[in-house]
């Protein structure tokens, strides 16, 4: 079977009717910046079901903005933890009519509509897909900047679960002070479809189930009582990246709007992040000031943005024995060198194919055209090779954490389409 048929059999068979599931054993619900990455893909096979995709997030949009990082599918609630049964999101004020957790995930979904509508403009014209979209994804940027903004200007993530990267390095010294949560025995459902030592350890899982209670039982209100504020480099850029794309998308409805100006503060706040002695952006502990020194590929995710001051450092970075572009497999997600380094833990060292199609983008828009298309090749290759894993081994490439992972065919069949063979 071609690549692309694998990966059009893959995406049918997690697609649930309006959205996609990470994965059906390990993520049996809708995830929200998956969906954004699983809508790159579709926007190749079906623009409308990438639409789809998009519209059934902003269906369960919270009355302050939010999108939530999980909505639930009641009929799995066993399947997965924590689940509806302990957001009791209907209980909260403002949560739409459907169950949804209280937290968020990073920002990707203006620059994923900005890409399905150019996949086919006529359709997206037909169903008014962006006059829909742009004031939900508004109002999403709206809740970024009025609930997650302090004077740094930049936004804060309230839990390791909101930046996409549970258990990045990033985050040990700020969840150092963090209590766990008193259980007996912590559910885990998802080490019955990946290996414990490819997932966060329990003491982790103590952690976040201890955050996300306190985070529930404040009302998810965003009063600075959270016990855990962080900037993320990546999440921060992702924004300001879809802050341009909604600059385009306003354009595109004769909108006139900010949105440049606006991705231009982000930008610039990011500078904050900057670290000079490791070459990379890093993350910041929004209560203590304190800057969180690890080299992990979210500090290298603002090459995304094409005015990045610091392209050539974190290019550097990027090809140096941090990272080894071009050596490793794909882009480990953390230092490879480093004495956090692990081959298999999740966050902490595998390659994942999210984000190297970040780099992918990243490497062609600072003029690397050959390291992008060798990048966007061996993306396609491992994606295929590994059945579609959720994450891989950084050096023998072994394929780590579930298969048949959804973004993983989603970008692999985008870069497929946008790098054809030699
Ligand atoms: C992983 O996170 C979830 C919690 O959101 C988990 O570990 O159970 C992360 O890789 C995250 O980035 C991703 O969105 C999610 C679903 O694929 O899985």
């Amino acid at each position: 079977m071609t690549l692309e048929a694998a990966a059009i059999r893959l995406l049918v068979r997690n697609w649930r009717g309006r959205y996609t599931v990470p994965a059906g054993g390990l993520y049996p619900h809708q995830w929200s910046w998956d969906s954004a990455f699983i809508a790159i893909g579709w926007r190749h096979l079906s623009a409308r079901r990438a639409q789809q995709e998009l519209e059934s997030l902003f269906s369960a949009q919270w009355s302050d903005g939010r999108l939530p990082q999980i909505v639930f599918d009641p009929s799995r609630d066993d399947d997965y933890s924590p689940g509806a049964a302990f957001w009791r999101s209907a209980e909260l004020p403002g949560s739409p009519p459907v169950p949804t957790a209280g937290l968020v995930q990073p920002p990707n979904h203006a620059w994923a509509a900005l890409l399905v509508h150019r996949a086919d403009p006529r359709e997206s014209r037909r169903r008014g897909f962006l006059e829909r979209a742009y004031p939900a994804l508004v109002a999403w940027h709206t809740y970024l900047r009025d609930r997650r903004t302090d004077a740094s200007g930049l936004a804060h993530v309230v839990h390791p679960w909101e930046s996409g990267m549970d258990n990045s390095p990033f985050w040990d010294e700020p969840l150092s002070a963090v209590p766990e949560a008193g259980l007996d025995r912590v559910p885990r459902p998802d080490l019955e479809h990946a290996a414990a030592t490819d997932r966060p350890s329990d003491t982790e899982y103590r952690k976040y189930l201890h955050l996300a209670a306190a985070y529930r039982d404040a009302g998810v209100a965003d009063d600075g009582s959270e016990q855990f504020r962080v900037h993320d480099p990546a999440v921060n850029a992702l924004w300001a990246r879809s802050e341009l794309a909604l600059g385009e998308i306003a354009g595109e409805l004769g909108e006139r709007a900010d949105h440049d100006e606006r991705a231009q503060r982000i930008a610039d706040a990011l500078e904050r992040l900057w670290h000079p002695g490791l070459g990379c952006y890093v993350a910041r502990d929004a209560r203590t000031g304190r800057l969180q020194e690890h080299r992990t590929v979210s500090g290298l995710v603002p090459l995304i943005l094409s005015g990045v001051p610091r392209a050539p450092e974190l290019l550097e970075t990027l090809r140096g024995p941090s990272f080894r572009l071009g050596t490793s497999v794909l882009v480990p997600s953390a230092d490879v060198q480093a004495p956090t380094f692990d081959t298999s833990r999740y966050w902490r060292g595998p390659s994942w194919f999210n984000t190297a199609w970040l780099m992918v983008e990243a490497l062609e828009r600072h003029g690397a055209e050959h390291e992008a298309r060798s990048l966007a090749r061996d993306v396609i290759t491992h994606a295929e090779a590994s059945g579609f894993a959720e994450y891989l081994h950084p050096f023998t490439a072994a394929a780590r954490g579930t298969r048949a992972f959804s973004w993983t065919a989603a970008l692999a069949l985008d870069l497929h389409h946008r790098f054809p063979k030699a």
